[in-house]
C-alpha cells in the first residue's frame, strides 16, 4: 500500500494515457525500467478507467479517475469529484468484511480524484457475461455473502452507536444520492425530460404515470431511501458493478455509497438478475431464477448467523426481532427492485440486456414485462412473503 506522500501535490486535471503512465511511474508502482502501456477502458456513465500494463512482466494496475461531470450526459451535468474519495474509502471499509469480494486499493488521492487498484481484467463484467448466456455458478452465493457481511457489519446491529453515527457522517454523499433519488424514484414516474423510452411503450407509460397506487408506494420507497440510514450501502449494485468468472467475484464502483436502507442494495442486484430472467430464452432462464433464490437465501442465512454471533444490542436477542428485520428487508428489496426495473426501461440510464435486443418485437415485449413486473413488485411487496413467491410471480408474468 502506497501513501500519497509519495506523490507531488497536484491540482486536478483529467488524466490522459500518457499522464496515467507518468503517475504510475512517479508512485513507483512498476520497476524503474519497465515498458508501460496504457489504455482507457472505461465503459461506465461517469469516470475514466485507465489500465496501465508492464509489457514484460504482464503486471497491470487500474487508475480510476472521476470526471467533474457525468459522462453519460456531458459537461452540462457537473458532478462532485468527492465521489472518488467515497469510492476508495468504501472499498477499504467493505474490504474489512469481505476482502475476497472487492478489489484491493493501492493508492487514492482526493485532489486528483483517483483510486489506483487491483486489475480485474481476468474477469468479465457480470452484465456482459450474463447477456452472452454465462451461468457463473458462484455469482449469487458470493453477492449474497457480500450483501450480508457488508450491510450487517456497518449497521447498528454490529456497531457501537457512536461509531455508526461517525460513519453515517463520513459517508454522506448527497450529490450522488440525488441522482438516485431523481433517476430511480422520481423521474420515471412522471413525464420528465430525463426519461428515455421507445414510442411504442407510450400506452404502458401513460398508464404508469396515471397509476396513483404505484406512485403512493414509490413515494414511500423514496422516503425510506432518503431517511433510513441502516447500513453503508454500495448504492449502485447492478450487474455492471460486478466482475466475475466461474471461480471469483469482485464488486467494484461503490461511488454511490451512503448510509441507506439495506433492501436497496439487495433489491438492485435482484432487479438486474430479473432483467436477465426476462430476456433469456426458456432453457437458460432457470439458472437466473436459481441465482435470484440463492442471493436471498445466502444473504438471509449469513445475516442471521452474524446476528446470532455478533449483534451488540441486547434487544437483538428478543425472539421475533430478527424475523421482523428480515421481513422488512425482503419487502423493501422487492419494492426497490420494482423501481430499478422501471427506471432501467424508461428512465435515463438503460441497460444493454434490454436495449441490446435487436429484434424489435422481442425487445418491446421484454420491456413491457420489466414494466409490468416492476409495477407488481412495488404494489405487492408486502404480500410476497418468500423468495419462492417471487419466482412464482416471475414465472407467471414473464416466462
Ligand atoms: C448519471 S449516472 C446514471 C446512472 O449510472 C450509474 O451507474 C447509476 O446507476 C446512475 O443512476
Ligand atoms: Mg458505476
Amino acid at each position: 500500500m502506497y501513501s500519497m506522500t509519495n506523490l507531488t501535490k497536484k491540482q486536478y486535471e483529467p488524466l490522459t494515457v500518457k499522464t496515467a503512465v507518468d503517475l504510475a511511474r512517479e508512485l513507483n508502482l512498476f520497476e524503474v525500467h519497465s515498458s508501460l502501456q496504457c489504455n482507457e477502458i472505461g465503459d461506465g456513465n461517469l469516470n475514466y478507467v485507465f489500465q496501465v500494463s508492464d509489457e514484460i512482466t504482464g503486471k497491470n494496475i487500474i487508475i480510476k479517475q472521476a470526471l467533474p461531470y457525468a459522462k453519460i450526459v456531458g459537461e452540462s451535468w457537473p458532478l462532485t469529484l468527492k465521489r472518488a474519495t467515497i469510492e476508495a474509502k468504501v472499498l477499504k471499509k467493505h474490504g474489512e468484511f469481505v476482502p475476497a469480494l472487492v478489489p484491493e486499493v493501492y493508492v487514492s488521492d482526493e485532489d486528483l480524484a483517483i483510486t489506483i487498484m487491483e486489475d480485474l481484467s481476468h474477469l468479465t463484467v457480470a452484465r456482459e457475461g450474463l447477456i452472452n448466456g454465462e451461468a457463473y455458478p458462484r455469482l449469487s452465493s458470493d453477492i449474497g455473502e457480500y450483501l450480508a457481511r457488508t450491510l450487517f457489519s456497518t449497521s447498528d446491529f454490529a456497531l457501537h452507536p457512536f461509531v455508526k453515527k461517525q460513519l453515517v457522517s463520513e459517508f454522506s454523499n448527497p450529490e450522488l444520492c440525488k441522482i438516485t433519488e431523481d433517476l430511480v424514484f422520481t423521474d420515471p414516474f412522471f413525464d420528465h425530460d430525463s426519461n428515455d423510452f421507445e414510442q411504442e411503450l407510450e400506452n404502458e407509460i401513460q398508464a404508469l404515470w396515471a397509476n396513483h397506487s404505484v406512485k403512493l408506494e414509490v413515494a414511500k420507497l423514496k422516503f425510506s431511501f432518503l431517511t433510513e440510514a441502516q447500513a453503508l450501502l454500495h448504492g449502485d449494485l447492478h450487474t455492471g458493478s460486478i466482475f466475475v468468472n466461474d471461480l471469483e467475484t469482485k464488486v467494484i464502483d461503490p461511488e454511490f455509497a451512503f448510509y441507506g436502507p439495506i433492501g436497496f442494495d439487495v433489491g438492485q442486484f435482484l432487479a438486474n438478475l430479473m432483467v436477465q430472467a426476462i430476456t433469456r430464452e426458456d432453457t437458460n432462464q432457470s439458472v437466473i431464477l436459481k441465482h435470484i433464490t440463492q442471493t436471498w437465501e445466502t444473504f438471509s442465512a449469513i445475516f442471521s448467523e452474524l446476528w446470532e454471533k455478533e449483534s451488540i444490542d441486547p434487544l437483538t436477542q428478543v425472539p421475533g426481532f430478527l424475523d421482523q428485520v428480515l421481513e422488512k428487508i425482503f419487502s423493501d428489496s422487492l419494492g426497490f427492485a420494482g423501481c430499478e426495473l422501471i427506471r432501467r426501461t424508461i428512465g435515463l440510464a438503460h441497460v444493454k440486456d434490454l436495449d441490446g435486443i435487436e429484434d424489435k418485437e422481442k425487445r418491446l415485449q421484454c420491456k413491457k414485462q420489466t414494466l409490468n413486473i416492476g409495477k407488481l413488485l412495488i404494489l405487492k411487496r408486502a404480500e410476497l412473503k418468500t423468495i419462492k413467491d417471487v419466482i412464482t410471480l416471475l414465472e407467471k408474468k414473464c416466462i
